[in-house]
């Protein structure tokens, strides 16, 4: 286990100098996250949210561990086989990352110095054991030695990684190059929010989510850092003409200012994958356009920079929607996990067919030619967001005192708007929620209603909203595979 450790730690420091793509554990997280089929990320994201990505790194260098230790027993008990066993997680480890878009050959070197480094520190150790005696005590020479080149090992590998985050290079660049860089303002204002649109309710979410507390769900273990220098869009594919644009070109045309509310489809009823931010970028529409899709084309396959793709209906990206080319999320230089340099935002459609952070192609195409990452991985290849309210406030389980009680959400329905959200205490009739101000169909409505809380007990509060077009959000719950949940969000509150 000290050998991998120093082989590991080595890796990520060499990694950090020489090749950013190349950290073992990353690379192997990655090619995980890729064979893991949909139900185990769901139950993943379902137990540990946004935290996903810390849970599976562990469970990656867990699984170091316990190989390691294997391969120490084996060395010990039948060489060569713990070398055997090194070499061949050494080869797992530059597979994987070769086998990440855009690696080149150099960027396995840290994975074959970390097999290096642990097989000749393993040798060195078992040759060490082997001259102690069995049962030797703790005190004798050649135990010491043992203990004092694993202690070694162990403390090079921590400190090698430790010195591989601080001076991480590409990451400091990509970050250098996002402060440097100021929001050019827009040539045209979004909808102006208006003064009712947020209520006043504490706990309640807040209309516009701070770009800090905006979820994130993505695939990328590791950040993609693009320098905004070399960042180009390529639309290919089914058009009569291809169109590549840069980042300083992109910024330079007139960009509009848009509200958008961003959900994903592993959004459970009550979920908090959901966020409501003011984007700026241009129309996807105008950039297809001047490529001008050939008839029979019915899909953008948007692909991004580390090789994720989502399949967009073309309809949705020429017709006048703001579906955009962002840079700007709150004001600010799109955050690094957020897309930085450029993502696309798409209103009505859920992330995972739509919102490709860290864009570079659009793939004109159709939907018999091409399929999307998660659609090969169960889910459907177009995903219109489902008509959907949730509960805020109060608290699921919370006490409140006998009396009126303010309840408050938020409830949406993306594209079409949402006419009205309606309360229901226990099995009673359904109580209009008063509305707060729209500010486009394309954004998420804060409601709330005085509930005369009584009698004392345990009562359930549940919500559920109407969309503009007449339709009643359903009951019957269904899970978010394959294509987002269905089902009235419910919570249990006692009144005391
Ligand atoms: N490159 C890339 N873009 C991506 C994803 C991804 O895995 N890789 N995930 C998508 C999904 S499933 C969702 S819900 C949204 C989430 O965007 P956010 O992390 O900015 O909230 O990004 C989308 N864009
Ligand atoms: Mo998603």
């Amino acid at each position: 286990m000290a050998a991998a450790l120093a082989g590991l730690g080595t890796a990520e420091l060499a990694a950090a100098v020489l090749a950013p793509a190349g950290s073992p554990i990353l690379a192997v997280g990655a090619l995980v996250i890729d064979l893991a089929p949909a139900w185990l990320k769901e139950l993943v994201i379902t137990l540990f949210g946004t935290a996903d990505k810390v849970v599976l790194v562990i469970c990656v260098a867990l699984g170091a561990v316990v190989v390691a230790a294997a391969a120490g027993v084996l060395e010990y008990r039948r060489p060569p086989i713990g070398r055997v066993l090194v070499a061949v997680a050494g080869a797992l480890a530059v597979f994987a990352v070769l086998s990440r878009e855009n690696t080149a050959t150099f960027d396995a070197t840290p994975a074959v110095l970390a097999m290096v480094v642990s097989a000749v520190l393993l040798t060195v150790l078992i040759t060490q054991l082997r001259r102690t005696p069995v049962g030797a005590a703790a005190s004798a020479p050649d135990r010491r030695r043992f203990l004092a080149w694993a202690g070694a090992g162990a403390a090079l590998g921590v400190l090698a990684a430790a010195g591989g985050q601080l001076i991480s290079a590409g990451v400091r660049a990509t970050d250098a190059a996002r402060a440097r860089f100021t929001l050019p303002a827009a040539a045209v204002p979004g909808a102006p929010i208006p003064a009712g649109a947020e209520l006043d309710i504490p706990g309640l979410a807040p209309l516009i989510t701070p770009n800090t507390e905006f979820y994130r769900i993505d695939t990328a273990l590791q950040v993609p850092r693009i320098d905004p220098a070399t960042w180009t869009l390529k639309i290919t594919g089914m058009v009569e003409e291809e169109v590549e644009i840069g980042f300083a070109e992109l910024l330079a045309l007139p960009l509009e200012e848009s509200t958008t509310t961003l959900t994903c489809v592993s959004n459970a009823v009550g979920g908090d994958l959901i966020g409501n931010a003011t984007w700026l970028g241009y129309p996807i529409r105008l950039l297809l356009a001047q490529a001008r899709p050939l008839s029979g084309a019915d899909m953008v396959l948007s692909r991004s920079e580390d090789g994720w793709t989502a399949s967009t209906p073309l309809e949705v990206l020429t017709d006048d929607r703001n579906a955009i080319l962002a840079v700007g999320m709150n004001g600010e230089p799109l955050p690094l996990e957020h897309g930085y340099p450029v993502r696309m935002v798409v209103p009505g459609l859920y992330g995972y067919v739509s919102a490709t952070k860290w864009v570079v192609e659009l793939n004109v195409t159709r939907f018999d030619q091409a399929a999307a990452y998660w659609t090969t991985r169960g889910w459907t290849a177009q995903g219109p967001v489902k008509l959907s309210a949730r509960i805020d406030v109060p608290r699921r389980n919370a006490d409140v005192a006998a009396g009126p009680v303010t309840v408050a959400g938020v409830a949406w329905s993306q594209h079409v708007g949402i006419r009205s959200v309606q309360v229901q205490v226990d099995d009673g009739a359904w109580n209009d929620a008063t509305l707060a101000d729209a500010i486009s169909a394309d954004t998420w409505r804060q409601w709330s209603w005085v509930w005369p809380a009584a009698p004392a007990g345990r009562h359930t509060l549940r919500v559920r909203a109407t969309d503009a077009a007449g339709l009643v959000q359903t009951s019957v719950r269904r899970d978010v595979i394959p294509d987002g949940a269905t089902g009235l969000h419910d919570i249990p509150v006692t009144v005391a």
